[in-house]
């Protein structure tokens, strides 16, 4: 019998390592089993991504092409003009996304005319039809509230590892920072996408830990981001070896099981994956993706791969889902 622990926040690391280290196929049958009862199992969302405000960034981050310490082939570069924010949405609701994610390069975001800025961006792509999120760094809860009344469904913000293992990778800022934003944005009453990176060097137990601190949020975060390292030459992650797909499997079955009506997304680190391999993503719970041919620095498989995959597998993009407006 599948085990379906619908709303639990009481998870151990050792719980969560037990799952992780299941038969394989036990485990992704189990995730798939959960993944039915709360999702449309022939459904997918797509996200479209676009990096608003481009490198530059004051934080270390080790995985980040972005950031200032490291020197890679990414520049700092002026924030976008709302214009061109707006017609990237278009063509990504036109494509068949249903939710568009904009990023900056930003430690915090910082009050004045680049937050007035984004917050026309986050109206201008609501007025779309498109659900809207954002990812911008560290924010208060004004901020949070003021992107909150200008439309934003989500916000995206990633604990990246566990506790332990956060500080080999980031020392400019620490995890109660970011968990403090993360209680911002639930307080302000939008949507909470958080998640991590796997493939920096940690090993299962911290894959486990980071699950185990998403998981005991209450509530459980509306979407997961499992990214799989993207190697960017000129940061310190530069040379690490490319991640096992199994575990990639592993850590989107867990997720599925602790946090069951959570979306789960495959994220970045699909260019380097085979079909099969993202067919047995979607098989442990996944039920999401980055669509379009750019994360926000790094490339992404073309959208004319993308829709064959889908095609060829059976899964229908999904509608956005946008609150009632009153
Ligand atoms: N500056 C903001 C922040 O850090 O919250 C927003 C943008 S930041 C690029 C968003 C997330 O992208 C990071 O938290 C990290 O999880 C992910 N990311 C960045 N570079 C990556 C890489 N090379 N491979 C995989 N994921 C990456
Ligand atoms: C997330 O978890 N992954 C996305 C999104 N949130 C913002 C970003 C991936 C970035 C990959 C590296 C790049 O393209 O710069
Ligand atoms: Fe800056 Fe975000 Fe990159 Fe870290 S992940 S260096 S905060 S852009």
């Amino acid at each position: 019998m599948a085990n379906d622990p619908t709303t639990r926040h009481d998870w151990t690391v050792e719980e969560a390592l037990a799952l992780y280290e299941r038969p394989l196929l036990d485990l992704v049958f189990e995730a798939q089993s959960v993944h039915r009862r709360h999702h449309k199992a022939d459904e997918i969302q797509l996200c479209t991504l676009l990096s608003v405000k481009t490198g530059g960034c004051s934080e270390d981050c080790g995985y980040c092409p972005q950031s200032a310490r490291h020197d890679t082939a990414v520049g700092a570069e002026r924030m976008l003009p709302v214009e061109e924010v707006l017609a990237a949405a278009r063509a990504a609701a036109a494509a068949g996304a249903s939710r568009f994610c904009m990023g900056a390069a930003w430690r915090e975001v910082k009050d004045g005319p680049a937050f007035e800025r984004v917050l026309e961006m986050v109206r201008g792509v609501k007025a779309l039809g498109l659900e809207v999120c954002c990812t911008l760094g560290m924010l208060t809860d004004a901020q949070a509230q003021a992107l909150k009344e200008a439309g934003l469904d989500a916000y995206n913000h990633n604990l990246d590892s566990s506790r332990e293992f956060y500080g080999e990778i980031i020392t400019t800022r620490g995890y109660d920072d970011r968990l403090e934003t993360l209680g911002a944005v639930r307080r302000a009453g939008v949507s909470v996408c958080c998640g991590g990176i796997i493939g920096m060097g940690e090993g299962p137990r911290d894959r486990a830990a980071l699950l185990v601190t998403l998981a005991n949020l209450t509530p459980h975060p509306e979407s997961v981001p499992v990214n799989a390292l993207v190697p960017v030459e000129g940061t310190p992650l530069a040379g690490r070896p490319p991640v096992d797909p199994l575990e990639l499997v592993r850590t989107i079955a867990v997720a599925r099981l602790m946090m069951p009506r959570s979306r789960v997304r495959l994220s970045a680190g699909r260019s380097s994956l085979t079909r099969e391999a993202q067919v047995l993503c979607f098989l442990a719970g996944a039920s999401s993706i980055f669509y379009g041919e750019k994360l926000l620095t790094t490339p992404n498989p073309e959208l004319n791969a993308d829709d064959q995959l889908l095609r060829d597998i059976g899964l229908k993009p999904m509608a956005p889902q946008l609150e009632a407006r009153g």
